[in-house]
C-alpha cells in the first residue's frame, strides 16, 4: 500500500474559501487501487506552510506527496511543470509577509522540475473527460514557494511531489467572468491525479507543450 499526501491551502486574500481545503477535506482516507489518501492543511504562510507539510510528511512516510492550491482564472486543473527559486508577492500572505525578488532559499539552484508524471497525469484526467493540461508557471506567491521548498527539502529523499493549481469553485465567482469548475469534478480529478502518480512510475514522453 502506497501512501500519498494531499496538501490543500486556507482562504487567503480576504476570501472565505479555498476550494484546495475543501478538496482535501473530501479526499481524507480515499482510498486510490493499490494505496491511500492522507492530507494536510496549509497556511497561506511564506515559511509557514513549509513547516506545516514537513511536520505531515514526517508523521505520514508519503511515498508521493500533491500539494494543491487555487489558480483564479483557470479552466482546467494544471500540474505544474517547475518551480523557480523567487519569492514575489503581489499582495501580502495570511502572515502579513510580502517580499519582492527574494530567493525562497538564498543557497538553492534556480528552479526545481516536478517529480509528478505530469504528462501522465495530464493524460488520465483529459480521458475521464476532466479538462487538464500542463501549466509553466506556478506564479511567485505562496504556491511557487511551496512547490519550491518542499521539491528543495525532498531533493535527497525517494519521495516524489510535485504542485497542482484547480480552478476557483462557482460560488467563489457569481459574476460569472471567471472559468469555474465543481468540488466534484475537482475532487475526483484530485484523485486521479493520485491515481496516476502511483500508475505510471516513468511519466509518458508525449506533447503537451505551449507556443506563447
Ligand atoms: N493559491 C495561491 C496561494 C494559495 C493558493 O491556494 C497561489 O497560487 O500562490
Amino acid at each position: 500500500m502506497k501512501k500519498v499526501l494531499i496538501t490543500g491551502f486556507e482562504p487567503f486574500g480576504g476570501a472565505t474559501i479555498n476550494p484546495a481545503l475543501e478538496a482535501v477535506k473530501r479526499l481524507a482516507n480515499a482510498e486510490l487501487n493499490g494505496g491511500e489518501i492522507v492530507t494536510c492543511e496549509v497556511p497561506v504562510t511564506r515559511y509557514e506552510s513549509l513547516d506545516a507539510i514537513i511536520a505531515a510528511i514526517e508523521t505520514h512516510k508519503p511515498d508521493f506527496v500533491i500539494t494543491v492550491g487555487q489558480a483564479a482564472g483557470r479552466a482546467g486543473i494544471t500540474p505544474e511543470r517547475v518551480a523557480i527559486n523567487v519569492d514575489d508577492f503581489r499582495i501580502p500572505d495570511n502572515g502579513g509577509n510580502q517580499p519582492i525578488d527574494e530567493p525562497v532559499y538564498v543557497d538553492g539552484p534556480d528552479a526545481y522540475f516536478s517529480t509528478l508524471p505530469i504528462k501522465a497525469i495530464t493524460k488520465t484526467l483529459q480521458e475521464q473527460g476532466i479538462p487538464c493540461q500542463v501549466s509553466n508557471s506556478a506564479g511567485t506567491f505562496v504556491c511557487n514557494h511551496v512547490f519550491y521548498g518542499i521539491q528543495h527539502y525532498l531533493r535527497d529523499k525517494q519521495v516524489g511531489h510535485g504542485f497542482v493549481h484547480i480552478p476557483l469553485l462557482p460560488e467563489q465567482d457569481t459574476s460569472g467572468n471567471q472559468a469555474t469548475m465543481s468540488l466534484d469534478v475537482i475532487v475526483e480529478g484530485l484523485r486521479l491525479v493520485a491515481q496516476a502518480t502511483l500508475d505510471n512510475q516513468q511519466d509518458m514522453v508525449i506533447g503537451a507543450g505551449q507556443i506563447c
